[in-house]
C-alpha cells in the first residue's frame, strides 16, 4: 500500500442549534412567560496523535470531515442536544499547517497529544434569555453561531531516532534488515526503496530505537532529480546519521561528496547531526582503499565503521555506536533540563525575594 506523508482536507465544525420561542401555558398560570430553551452547541473536530498509524493513507480515501451540529432549543425550558465532536486521529509526528500560510498550527508529537481543528459554534439563546421589565413576551431567539470550517494541511515527519542516507544502492535496506527485524526490499537496481521504512533496533543493555531508511538521494535531488528530496523530512528530527557508502566503488568519498551536498541543499542542520559513516561492503572492496578512506575520513574528523551488511560483518559495532551516542545524547537532555529547572527556580526565588523588599 501506498506510503502518504502529505495531504490537504477539509473541517467544518458543527453549527450551533438556534434558540426556541416558547411560552409556557399552563391551566391556571396565566401569562406564564417565556420558556424557549437554548440550541445545543455544535460539536468540534478534534485531532488526536495515534502510535498505532504510520501512514496519512486514510487522508488519499476521505478528505471532508464534519462535526454534527447542535439541536434547536424547544419549549419547557429544554435545551438542545450537543453535536458529537469529529475525533481524527493522525500518525505521531503529524504537522497541521495552514494551507494558505504554511503556518504551523499544531505539532502532535506523542501520543494522545490533541488539537482542536475547528471549534463548533454556541447554540443559540432561547427567548427567555430576552425577557425584561418592558418586554415580559419576547417573540425573539438567536440563531446558533455557525462552527469553523478551514482548509488544512497535514505533513507527516516520522520520528525516528536514527536515519540512513545514501546513494541509492549503496546498501541502506540490508543494513536496516540486519539492524532490525524489518524486512525491507532489497535489490540490486537503484531505488529499490520508494517510501520510508522504519524498524526497531534493539540496542544492547537498553531500551529499544527506531531506525528510518529513506529511498537513495542522487546528484541534483534537490532539484527533484530521482526520487526528489522531500523524504528527507523523515530524518529532519532524528538524533543520529548513518550515511551508508559503498566501498567496493573507486569513487566512493566523490559519492559522499554528492550525498553531503544533497544534505546541505535540504538543510544545513542536516549536516550538524551526529554521523557515523559506514562503509558497507567491505567483502568486495579492496583493502587498502577501506583503509586510505577510513585514514581520510578521519582526517575530516568524522567516525568510520566498516562493515559488510550482506553478511553481517561490523553491525554490532554500529549498535553498540548508536547506543553509546544515544545514551550521551539522553544524559546531556537530562542535565540541559535540570540545569534549566535550577534557573527557572532561581529566577522566581529572586523574584520572590524582590517581593519581600
Ligand atoms: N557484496 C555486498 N553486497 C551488498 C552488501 N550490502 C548490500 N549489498 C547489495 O547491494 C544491493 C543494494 O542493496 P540495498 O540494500 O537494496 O541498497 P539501498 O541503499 O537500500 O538501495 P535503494 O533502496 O535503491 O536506495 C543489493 O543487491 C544488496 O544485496 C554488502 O555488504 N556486500
Ligand atoms: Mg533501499
Amino acid at each position: 500500500m501506498a506510503f502518504v506523508d502529505e495531504a490537504k482536507f477539509f473541517v467544518k465544525a458543527g453549527d450551533g442549534g438556534k434558540g426556541c420561542v416558547s411560552f409556557r401555558r399552563e391551566k391556571y398560570v396565566p401569562r406564564g412567560g417565556p420558556n424557549g430553551g437554548d440550541g445545543g452547541h455544535g460539536g468540534s473536530i478534534i485531532i488526536e496523535c495515534a502510535s498505532r498509524l504510520h501512514s496519512l493513507i486514510d487522508f488519499r480515501y476521505r478528505s471532508h470531515f464534519k462535526a454534527k451540529s447542535g439541536s434547536p432549543g424547544m419549549g419547557k425550558d429544554m435545551h438542545g442536544r450537543k453535536g458529537s465532536d469529529c475525533l481524527m486521529s493522525v500518525p505521531v509526528g503529524s504537522l497541521i499547517k495552514d494551507i494558505e500560510t504554511g503556518e504551523v498550527l499544531a505539532d502532535l508529537c506523542n501520543e494522545g497529544d490533541r488539537f482542536i481543528a475547528a471549534r463548533g459554534g454556541k447554540g443559540g439563546l432561547g427567548n427567555r434569555h430576552f425577557s425584561s421589565g418592558t418586554n415580559r413576551t419576547p417573540r425573539i431567539a438567536t440563531k446558533g453561531v455557525e462552527g469553523e470550517e478551514r482548509w488544512l494541511r497535514i505533513e507527516l515527519k516520522l520520528i525516528a531516532d536514527v536515519g540512513l542516507v545514501g546513494l541509492p544502492n549503496a546498501g541502506k535496506s540490508t543494513l536496516l534488515s540486519k539492524l532490525s527485524a524489518a524486512n525491507p526490499k532489497v535489490a540490486s537496481y537503484p531505488f529499490t526503496t520508494l517510501e520510508p521504512q522504519l524498524g526497531v533496533l534493539h540496542l544492547p543493555h537498553k531500551e529499544s530505537c527506531i531506525i528510518a531508511d529513506i529511498p537513495g538521494l542522487i546528484e541534483g535531488a534537490h532539484e527533484g532529480i530521482g526520487l526528489g528530496f522531500t523524504f528527507l523530512r523523515h530524518i529532519e528530527r532524528t538524533k543520529i546519521l548513518l550515511h551508508v557508502l559503498d566501498v567496493s566503488s573507486a569513487q566512493a568519498m566523490d559519492d559522499f561528496l554528492v550525498v553531503e551536498k544533497e544534505l546541505q541543499s535540504y538543510k544545513e542542520e542536516l549536516l550538524r547531526k551526529t554521523r557515523l559513516l559506514v562503509l558497507n561492503k567491505i567483502d568486495i572492496a579492496t583493502p587498502d582503499l577501506v583503509e586510505q578512506l577510513q585514514s581520510e575520513f578521519a582526517d575530516m574528523g568524522f567516525e568510520t565503521v566498516p562493515i559488510a551488511g550482506l553478511t553481517g560483518e561490523g553491525i554490532d559495532k554500529i549498535k553498540f555506536w548508536i547506543a553509546d551516542i544515544l545514551e550521551t545524547y539522553n544524559t546531556v537532555n537530562a542535565v540541559q533540563s535540570n540545569t534549566k529547572e535550577e534557573t527557572t527556580s532561581l529566577r522566581d526565588a529572586t523574584e520572590d525575594s524582590a517581593d519581600i523588599e
